[in-house]
């Protein structure tokens, strides 16, 4: 199981050239840890900030403003400085907080803050709007900041492409009903149908007539807006819409402009219906942040004081997050049992977890008390997988379950279980492992929060123009890895248990890795910047399936990553990579690729290299007196463009990466091991 260490020390402490000894790791552990349990929230999970998408904190304020919900005066200076903070030297603003350039988030950042009280005549908005007008105006914005301007009267319904709820009607077998879309993707247009389909838009006041007349380059009533269904600026064109989406739109154009009024009225029913049980199912916290301010909309403009709305409000809450730079919302209500599973992992791999048990006995109990114990009700009828023994990226109360987000749970759940006087109850470990092997496509490989159930041609179809690869949950490396980590540790824990399934279910695992390996020996990760961390991910599956140092795989994999390490020992992978999907180098080394490198490297048998130990000494040397490494760029993404911030990432990912090389290099006596 445990690989090939390839330490061949007999005398230690060891010193080498450099000056890393014994001690020197073991107090950058140490401080490291100490630092990490500091930051643990007194539910025994950790958090972070979650921000870097730029069209969410606009949505929400635009929510606000429609529904007339007040955001207290402290929060809105707080907004405002997030976005001044964010906003690029040609004053436009990004898809996200590092991006430049994009029409969609630069007109939605302009729309908030004036909505949040900004005068016109304010520098940094006068720039914001020179830039928008050089660069054709909102009218070249991507779809969903049409749609968002739509619901302000600040664009016109005419000027967007169907959004039909009649699809929700067809023949749930067909390959382009909504039921086959990737979970986030469905959630976001349902509501959309809705709110289309009423043309939900506030009355035009004095303030939005001015805000017209500011953001757009021509008069508003000019606008021919059945024309510009498909204008789109440059910077907004990631997925340029294909034939087949013009002829889509052609066609639902047809029938939008001659629907029946009785098949309409039915489509809103059945929409509504999916909306509030999506609703009943997360709390109202809904999957994510985009639906969670739709499905408020849907309510405020049903009706505008009714229970759903307040209760809408309520849980929007959880998503803004008061950051180092300002006030923001956060991509999820929040990153809890995702980092609190990794945060333990590492603390475990380290030779001080004895140390920091009151820490981990904690963050156990909140792994044990957030994992899902049930089904949704009637899951057929809302086109639900099943989510029995499953772990969210959050908590219970969001209750929508994860494939790796499972597998991590279950492998922090199972490695604490020893040292747990109230450990999961082995009954729900085992729920988990059913469920994980429930979640296996049929290409042998794992996807998000489903199976995948569309074909690849739907991506044709896609809308957004700024996301790429949103239409289908495909099988990605990292969810394959972590569940075929998570079912090789439950090979061990539960001998005998659905052997044949779990072995055959590794085999299959085992072999979608091994295609996805690309030529060059990396593997591209989908969720973070990316091909450090998809190749982390491929080392780490392929072993955990039972790949030796000297397979092949590995080794190309490690080459890979040898070739691209940095004279100063780390490496820095740019997210244009995730865009492009090639390695692109970051001008400066950063310690979370840094960290993915080393621990690939350990893990793959090559712990005791010259490049190990200089990225050992690299993340050493770089972390602060205070036990924490810097903030560095955003690592996290989604969907190809959109980056988000995953802040706890430099803390654990540094300490297991040097923990794991500690271990290797035998550099501290240990006083016990974990697989
Ligand atoms: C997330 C957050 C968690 C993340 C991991 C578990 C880390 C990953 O391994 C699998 C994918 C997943 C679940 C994921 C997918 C995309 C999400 C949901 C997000 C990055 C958080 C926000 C993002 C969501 C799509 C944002 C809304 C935008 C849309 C295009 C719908």
């Amino acid at each position: 199981m445990n690989p090939t260490t390839d330490a061949s020390s007999n005398a230690r402490p060891r010193r080498t050239r450099h000056g890393v000894t014994s001690e020197v790791i073991s107090r950058t552990l140490r401080r490291g840890l100490d630092k990490l349990a500091a930051l643990q929230e007194a539910d025994g999970s950790w958090k972070g900030d979650y921000g870097g998408p730029m069209f969410l904190l606009p949505m929400y304020v635009a929510t606000c403003h429609i529904a007339r919900h007040p955001i207290p005066a402290a929060r809105r200076a707080e907004m405002i400085r997030y976005v001044r903070n964010v906003q690029q030297p040609d004053g436009s603003i990004g898809l996200h907080a590092e991006g430049d350039g994009c029409m969609f988030t630069s007109v939605l950042c302009y729309v908030a803050l004036r909505l949040l009280d900004v005068p016109a005549t304010d520098p940094d908005l006068a720039r914001m709007r020179r830039w928008i007008h050089e660069n054709g105006g909102p009218l070249g914005a991507a779809s969903w900041g049409k749609f968002t301007l739509a619901l302000l009267s600040l664009y016109d319904y005419e000027g967007l492409n169907p959004i039909l709820p009649e699809l929700w009607l067809l023949p749930d077998a067909l390959p382009v009903h909504p039921s086959k879309l990737w979970c986030h993707c469905r959630q976001v247009y349902l509501p959309m149908a809705y709110l289309y389909g009423m043309r939900a838009a506030i009355p035009a006041d004095e303030q939005i007539r001015a805000i017209r007349r500011e953001i757009y380059p021509q008069p508003y009533e000019s606008i021919e807006w059945r024309r510009h269904r498909d204008t789109v600026a440059r910077a907004d064109s990631y997925n340029p819409p294909t034939k087949v989406l013009w002829a889509a739109n052609q066609a639902m154009a047809l029938y939008e402009d001659r629907h029946p009024r009785a098949t309409r009225r039915r489509a809103m029913e059945e929409l509504l219906d999916h909306i509030r049980f999506e609703d009943q199912v997360t709390n109202y916290i809904r999957i994510g942040p985009v639906n969670a301010v739709l499905n408020t909309l849907v309510h405020h403009f049903r009706e505008p004081d009714g229970e759903e709305a307040r209760r809408s409000f309520v849980t929007l809450d959880q998503y803004i997050w008061d950051g180092h730079d300002g006030a923001k919302m956060n991509g999820y209500n929040s990153t809890a049992l995702w980092d609190t599973a990794f945060a333990v992992q590492s603390i475990l791999a380290t030779p001080f977890a004895d140390d920091y048990l009151p820490t981990l006995v904690r963050a156990h109990d909140y792994i044990r008390d957030n994992q899902v114990l049930e089904d949704v009700p009637h899951k057929e009828r809302y086109f639900r997988h099943a989510s029995k023994g499953g772990w969210p990226f959050s908590d219970r109360l969001h209750g929508w379950p994860i494939t790796d987000c499972t597998a991590e749970g279950f492998k922090a759940a199972v490695a604490l279980e020893p040292k747990m006087a109230r450990p999961v109850p082995e009954e729900l470990l085992r729920d988990a492992v059913r469920l994980l092997l429930s979640f296996q496509n049929a290409d042998g490989g794992w996807a998000t929060y489903e199976l995948k159930r569309g074909p690849d041609w739907l991506e044709l179809l896609n809308p957004s123009q700024v996301f790429g690869a949103i239409m289908v949950d495909y099988s990605y490396v990292e969810c394959t890895s972590a569940c075929l980590q998570a079912l090789s540790r439950a090979r061990l824990r539960f001998p005998g248990f659905l052997e044949a399934e779990i072995a055959r279910a590794i085999r299959r695992g085992e072999t979608f890795l091994r295609q996805q390996q690309r030529a060059d020996g990396s593997f591209e990760g989908s969720w973070a910047v990316c091909f450090t961390y998809g190749t982390w991910f491929g080392v780490h599956g392929l072993t955990a399936a039972g790949a030796k140092g000297t397979d092949p795989a590995v080794e190309r994999a490690l080459s890979f990553l040898k070739a691209r390490q940095n004279t100063d020992g780390g490496w820095g992978e740019h997210h244009s990579s995730c865009s492009e999907r090639r390695y692109v180098k970051h001008p400066e080394s950063q310690m979370v690729n840094t960290a993915w490198a080393l621990s690939s490297l350990v893990r793959g048998g090559q712990g005791a290299t010259e490049e190990a130990r200089r990225a050992a000494e690299l993340l050493i040397e770089r972390q602060d007196r205070d036990g924490d490494w810097p903030r560095e760029s955003i690592v996290g993404v989604f969907n190809k463009t959109a980056l988000i911030n995953y802040e706890n990432y430099r803390r654990y990912f540094s300490i297991w990466a040097l923990a794991q090389y500690a271990r290797a290099g035998r550099w501290i006596p240990l006083p016990h091991h974990n697989p």
